[in-house]
């Protein structure tokens, strides 16, 4: 067995959930280069690297001594360069890394992930040993804004299995973005299958064809790693195979029936609804009482999941209607309001000039602004927000919902009305401009 399938079969049949195995969130330490061996450190050392000459530098190495060379500053790492401040308007993924200046040393990681990126175009596949094959996946997990050098890395990846696995690494990593913008170029069926079976890698699942993986997919209907998107699809194809296919009817109805307990309220109604078009049933309206905020939530959840329900609707909202305001904030405006009002004085001290006549909803921000409605229980066929509280709901605390990947949030108001059952009475969806990621 080649020492790499010995190795990431050890990771892969580990059983262990990515997020226990890996952190998840981006890396904040900047490492420190590990040793080098002793004969290629004093070779870096003696060429003197600095952010002036790094480039004529690298030029003097004699060219049968540059993949060695590279393949040891591979290995001793640290090539995490810090971002600079995100400007107005900007997220900290999309902000620009720190450039060297001309005085920085090889101990400057940004220094050292350029020369890391001259150092990837000197090894080839043939050359992917053990501890560099590692070397390279700690560089996959480098989160954005870089994500030139760890695409190069996993440019790097001979293909197949060890391509799969540093996309893993990406994913468990939290670095999504390299793993959605990488091909599955030069995987095979086989590669695929452990991809999506040993590394719960989406893309690769979903290219495999479920009516000759059905053991994949009917597993995947179960997986917890895949992203939810992904288990949505799997729903309706393996309804699909399973209306005609009698052996296969009672296995996906099985494992069905078992995600319609699960936590995420969108993937438990569409369990919901998959296992009505299995049993030839109409999707029965989720209709209270509700005994606790979570249920209302529930049931606002499942309806949107369902289409539009007048008499679910109606169970869940107050008889008084719905308060909805719109809060926006604008923290970028804070500058463009005091260059436009540099004498205005800030007595509540919140940083904000206090300008009156420059906010709309006179609540003393001149950055932020609200609009407010109401809408009576007649009047209601669905929700407002819908699609936005579609993606929300399956994340909230309590009665807060975050809509991932944006900076929109919901807080909904649940309320105990009269027989001491819950029922909505209001929604606040809160946006802060220039912030999403
Ligand atoms: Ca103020
Ligand atoms: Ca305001």
């Amino acid at each position: 067995m080649r020492w790499w399938l010995a190795a990431l079969g050890l990771i892969a049949c580990s059983g262990t959930a990515p997020s226990e195995r890996l952190p998840t969130g981006p890396a904040t330490r900047v490492a420190q280069p590990a040793e080098e061996p002793a004969e290629a450190a004093l070779t870096w050392a003696s060429l003197a690297i600095t952010g002036d000459n790094w480039q004529a530098q690298l030029a003097t190495i004699p060219a049968d001594q540059r993949a060695s060379l590279a393949v040891r500053f591979l290995e001793a790492g640290a090539f995490e360069c810090p971002a600079l401040p995100p400007q107005p308007g900007e997220c900290a993924e999309q902000g620009a890394l720190r450039q060297p200046d001309a005085g920085s040393t090889l101990k400057d990681p940004c220094l050292r992930r350029l020369v890391a990126l001259w150092a990837l175009e000197q090894i080839d596949e043939d050359m992917i040993t053990a501890s560099l094959s590692s070397a390279l996946m700690r560089i996959v997990r480098i989160p954005p804004p870089d994500r030139e050098l760890p695409a190069a890395a996993l440019d790097k990846m001979p293909g197949g299995f060890l391509t799969a696995a540093a996309m893993w690494e990406a994913k468990a990593a939290g670095n999504d973005e390299l793993v959605s913008a990488h091909a599955l170029d030069g995987f095979d069926d086989e590669d695929l299958r452990q991809a999506a079976g040993s590394f719960h890698f989406d893309e690769a699942l979903l290219a495999l064809d479920p009516a000759v993986d059905r053991e994949l997919y009917l597993d995947a209907l179960s997986d917890d790693a895949l992203r939810p998107a992904t288990r949505l699809q799997v729903i309706d194809l393996m309804v699909s195979l399973a209306l005609d296919d009698g052996g296969l009817h009672d296995r996906v109805h099985r494992r069905l029936t078992e995600l319609v307990e699960t936590d995420d309220c969108t993937l438990a109604a569409a369990a919901q609804a998959a296992l009505a078009e299995l049993d030839g049933d109409r999707v029965p309206p989720v209709i209270g009482p509700f005994e606790a905020e979570a249920d209302v939530i529930r049931a606002i959840c499942a309806t949107l999941g369902t289409g539009s329900r007048g008499k679910a609707w109606k169970s869940m909202i107050a008889r008084s209607g719905l308060d909805i305001a719109d809060h926006t904030e604008d923290p970028w405006r804070v500058d463009a309001l005091w260059a436009e009002y540099p004498f205005a004085y800030d007595d509540d001290e919140d940083g904000v000039p206090d300008v009156p006549e420059a906010d709309p909803d006179l609540d003393g921000n001149a950055a932020t602004w609200k609009e407010t409605r109401h809408m009576r229980w007649h009047d209601q066929s669905r929700l407002p927000f819908a699609d936005e509280l579609r993606l929300a709901l399956p994340h909230c605390e309590d009665t807060r919902c975050p809509v991932p990947g944006t900076s929109v949030w919901f807080r909904l108001d649940i309320r105990l009305q009269r027989g001491a059952l819950y029922r909505l009475v209001g929604i606040d969806r809160h946006e802060q401009l220039g912030s999403d990621c």
